[in-house]
């Protein structure tokens, strides 16, 4: 009889077990298999959800950084209030820092995340609450994988370094730079451009990373004093004038 009960036992922890690596590897995907390649971890982005209000965010759902965010930022078409909140979290630990920050508008709000994140998926859960006391929670995913670094123009220990804005490109596209390195765009054609801090079109990502117009021959400067990694793009040509700069 005691036979059939330890069989029975036995097959209830193997069921158990099966069925837990099963949900494990739906739910939450690993990057063990990374490479070089950011396909393979893209193939396992689950579709985010987007609360009431919900406009874009940065990073991008689904986008794969070479660094750590210097922070997440979330933008809605209503007026944020207390206690709206964010999580950046990977395999069950929330790797942002300090408190969630509502901005001044009231229509972004963000959180710094912590810089020696490792390499994997983060889901960043957020709950939006409005004026009234309601709130409305949603996620999204962005993976970082630092060995797409090797894609980056090198220019770290450089106190000055310059992007040219010509064919309607930012040249060169992505850079690694030393922190306090001061970064000079600067427009080499008669159309216009800007450089703005993503998402399009909200440019909140990084306030100070946004220019006005730049005609032929204008140029914009910011120095970068935060190590991280900082996209962005010309809102002129949003879609496919793209970079991306990588402070160390
Ligand atoms: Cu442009």
């Amino acid at each position: 009889m005691s036979k059939y009960i330890v069989i029975g036992t036995i097959t209830v922890i193997v069921v158990l077990v099966a069925g837990f690596f099963l949900l494990n590897k739906s739910t939450s995907p690993s990057l063990t298999n990374l490479d070089n390649q950011s396909s393979q971890i893209s193939s396992s982005f689950t579709d985010p959800k987007k609360s009431a209000h919900y406009e874009s965010n940065t990073p991008a759902h689904g986008s794969t950084l070479s660094g750590v965010p210097v922070n997440v930022v979330i933008d809605f078409n209503f007026d944020l209030a207390a206690p709206s909140e964010i999580k950046i979290e990977s395999n069950g630990k929330d790797y942002g820092v300090g408190e969630t920050e509502i901005d001044t508008n009231k229509l972004s709000m963000r959180r710094s995340m912590d810089s020696s994140a490792p390499d994997g998926i983060y889901t960043v859960n957020y709950n939006a609450c409005w004026p009234d006391g309601s709130c409305h929670d949603g996620y999204f995913q962005f993976a970082i994988d630092r060995s797409l670094q090797s894609n980056f123009e090198d220019m770290t220990g450089q106190k000055e370094v310059t992007i040219k804005l010509s064919n309607i490109m930012f040249d060169p596209k992505d850079i690694k730079i030393s922190k306090g390195t001061k970064v000079t765009w600067v427009n080499d054609e008669s159309i216009e451009h800007y450089v703005n801090t993503d998402s399009h079109p909200a440019h909140t990502y990084y306030l100070e990373q946004n220019s006005k117009a730049l005609g032929k021959g204008d140029s914009y400067s910011l120095t970068f004093d935060t190590a991280g990694i900082y996209p962005y793009h010309c809102s002129a040509h949003a879609d496919t004038m793209i970079g991306s700069i990588l402070v160390e």
